[in-house]
């Protein structure tokens, strides 16, 4: 089922998302409402807040070479920790939450990271690339940050102002 998704200045993206316990059916309902909602809106990552829901799960898919976004491709992290960090990088982001607004985030280059999966099987994933941006900006999510909040005090400003004018004019 397709959900509604939450949008800034919404106060449940300021939350600090629960770790999930139980690996079960409703688990897996959300994830795959997760899914539904991230592809009908073109999105390639969304945390479970940004559909209200405040357990520390996130899915990212990247679309493959004939730009399709395939089920069996999602990563679906629940209760990820970052265990080893290094670098740093610019990358320009973008949010479901935020429609329409992109703008340049500082992140580190590559990350470790551990996390369960759907049944509550734990791995770790590496990346310096695409994956290291997108796991960088839902686990942000996951503690009440919205990419916005990371940027200098001028283009935030600048951020809240344009997107004040926007949400008056719709
Ligand atoms: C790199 C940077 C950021 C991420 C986080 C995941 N971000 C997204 O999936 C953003 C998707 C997005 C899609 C939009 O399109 C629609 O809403 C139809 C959009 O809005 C407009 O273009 C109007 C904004 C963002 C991962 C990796
Ligand atoms: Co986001």
């Amino acid at each position: 089922m397709v959900r509604e998704i939450v949008v800034y200045p919404d106060k449940r993206l300021k939350l600090i998302s629960k770790e999930v316990e139980l690996f079960d059916g409703a688990l897996h309902d959300l994830l795959d409402d997760m899914f539904e909602t991230m592809v009908q809106s073109n999105g390639v990552g969304l945390a479970a807040i940004q559909i209200g829901v405040d357990q520390r799960v996130l899915i990212i898919n990247e679309p493959n070479e004939d730009d399709l976004q395939l089920k069996e491709n999602t990563l679906e992290m629940i209760n990820p920790v970052i265990i080893e960090k290094s670098g740093s990088t610019k990358y320009q982001e973008g949010c479901l939450s935020v429609p329409g607004y992109y703008e340049d985030v500082d992140r580190y280059k590559a990350v470790k990271v551990e996390y369960r999966d759907r049944d509550g099987n734990t791995h770790t994933i590496e990346d310096d690339g695409f994956l290291a941006i997108a796991m960088q900006h839902e686990m942000d999510h996951l503690d009440g940050k919205v990419f916005v909040e990371k940027l200098s005090f001028t283009k935030r400003k600048r951020f809240e102002k344009e997107w004040k004018k926007r949400q008056k004019a719709s």
